[in-house]
């Protein structure tokens, strides 16, 4: 693959949206990016591996629950911190970007929100740290966009929950210590659960054949009479809502993430169009392949204000829902598109691994579908604004 000499785009001076704090945390993502993930990260896509080695820079660079409160082991940092190493990550690689996701806003999060002190203390810290790794089972072979109707269940049995049921999709699966685990009971309502590796009856088969997102482990979780102990239910939080406020947070994630995808392919086709001889004029002087390029820089820079002002939103705890469905909707096809535009100004070149974008291309097609696809997000905007859903 060839160096990596990324250099970040503004157009709208966005820089001074941000804080000091802002700009230190998203430099320290974006060198740790360069110096830990460009170089191992194509290698890593063609043997279909999620790279374990970059687990502690992961932690060090504060990936895993950023906003999780420093007495629990996170960083403490605000939204816009979050959405900011998301986005530097996901420059890198959305599956990368996928596990810290998952760690934060799908394992950290429902522990710290619906737990009891007991489960904060226990697993909060060694998930910062990367001791440990989790993952969230919602998707059901079933039952994806419609997780309401999902059959993984547990019957009370006095001294223990007993489990039974399955997952499929799951990201981190294959080599995660804990599995956060939504599961009906007798009477039908949605309870978190944590289930550990080694618990009888518990197994995370590996996906494999994926064309997208071959740096992340995504596999199932299999619940065969497991023995969950009654500790370990989440007590703080049930039904849909409970999983549904954890995907509030991990989509908010996406919507940052994807800009930096974004900004990787721009990046690298407008350094290409500059280099790259053709009719004895660099291609980038050429009018089709400056609107390419005009265009994303536009929509990139739309697409940075939007997560700006949603960051701003979640600061103040007024950020609803539908609007974050929107700027995920929103923002991850910003950059399909601009994968699709910007391998097409490499020409041959752009569909070999010595380049990003087929790999980010390829990616994006997961990012937009997983969280909840690109249709449901639509559905959701027409609910918010008919007040009639028309799932
Ligand atoms: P509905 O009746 O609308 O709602 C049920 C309850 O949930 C509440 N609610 C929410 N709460 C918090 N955040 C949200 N975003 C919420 N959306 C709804 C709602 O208020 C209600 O509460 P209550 O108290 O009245 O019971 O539910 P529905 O069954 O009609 O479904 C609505 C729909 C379709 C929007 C929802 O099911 C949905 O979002 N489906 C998409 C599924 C999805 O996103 N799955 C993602 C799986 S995890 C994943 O993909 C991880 S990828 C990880 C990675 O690698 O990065
Ligand atoms: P379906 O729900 O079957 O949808 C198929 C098509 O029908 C889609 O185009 C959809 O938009 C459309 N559709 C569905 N309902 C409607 C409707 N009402 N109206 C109109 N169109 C509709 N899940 C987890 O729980 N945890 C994870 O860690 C996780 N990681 C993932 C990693 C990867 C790489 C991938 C690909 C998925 C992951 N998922 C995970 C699952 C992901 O959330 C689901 O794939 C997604 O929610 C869609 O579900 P489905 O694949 O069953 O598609």
């Amino acid at each position: 693959m060839k160096p990596d000499l990324f250099k970040a785009p503004d157009y709208y001076n966005i820089d001074e949206l941000l804080t000091d704090e802002h700009k230190m945390v998203r430099d320290a993502a974006r060198e740790w990016v360069k110096r830990e993930v460009s170089p191992i990260i194509e290698e890593a896509a063609q043997n279909a591996e999620f790279p374990k080695s970059i687990i502690g820079g992961l932690a060090e660079i504060g990936a895993f629950g950023p906003y999780i409160p420093e007495e629990y082991g996170g960083a403490g940092l605000d939204q816009i911190s979050y959405g900011l190493i998301m986005q530097e990550i996901e420059r890198g690689d959305s599956g990368v970007r996928s596990t810290a996701s998952v760690q934060s806003s799908l394992v950290m999060y429902p522990i710290f929100k619906y737990g009891t002190e007991e489960q904060k203390k226990k697993y909060l810290p060694k998930l910062a740290s990367g001791e440990i790794i989790g993952c969230f089972g919602l998707t059901e072979p079933d039952y994806g966009s419609n997780p309401a109707g999902m059959v993984t269940n547990f019957k009370d049995k006095g001294d223990h929950y007993l489990l039974n049921g399955a997952k499929m999709w799951i990201s981190n699966a294959p080599f995660a210590d804990i599995a956060i685990v939504w599961a009906k009971n007798e009477e039908g309502r949605i309870h978190g659960l944590i289930v550990e590796r080694g618990m009888e009856g518990f197994s995370t088969p590996e996906t494999h054949n994926k064309w997208s997102l071959r740096a992340s482990a995504t596999g199932e979780l299999i619940f065969d009479n497991v023995k969950v102990p009654k500790e370990n239910l989440m007590p703080n939080k049930s039904g849909l809502g409970a999983p549904l406020g954890c995907l509030d947070s991990a989509r908010f994630g996406i919507a940052w993430g994807a800009i930096g995808a974004a900004m990787d392919c721009y990046d690298t086709a407008l350094r290409y169009s500059k280099e790259r001889i053709q009719f004895d004029k660099p291609i980038g002087g050429k009018q089709l392949q400056q609107k390419k390029l005009a265009e994303m820089i536009t929509e990139i820079t739309k697409a940075q204000l939007m997560a700006w002002r949603l960051g701003v939103l979640r600061n103040e705890g007024k950020a609803t829902s539908a609007q974050i469905s929107m700027a995920k909707r929103n923002n991850v096809e910003m950059a399909i598109n601009i994968a699709r535009e910007a391998r097409q100004i490499l020409g041959g070149m752009g569909i070999t691994g010595e380049y990003s974008i087929m790999r980010h291309m390829m990616n994006l097609e997961s990012v937009i579908t997983y969280e909840g696809t690109h249709d449901i997000h639509l559905l959701i905007t027409g609910m918010d604004i008919t007040g009639m859903p028309a799932f």
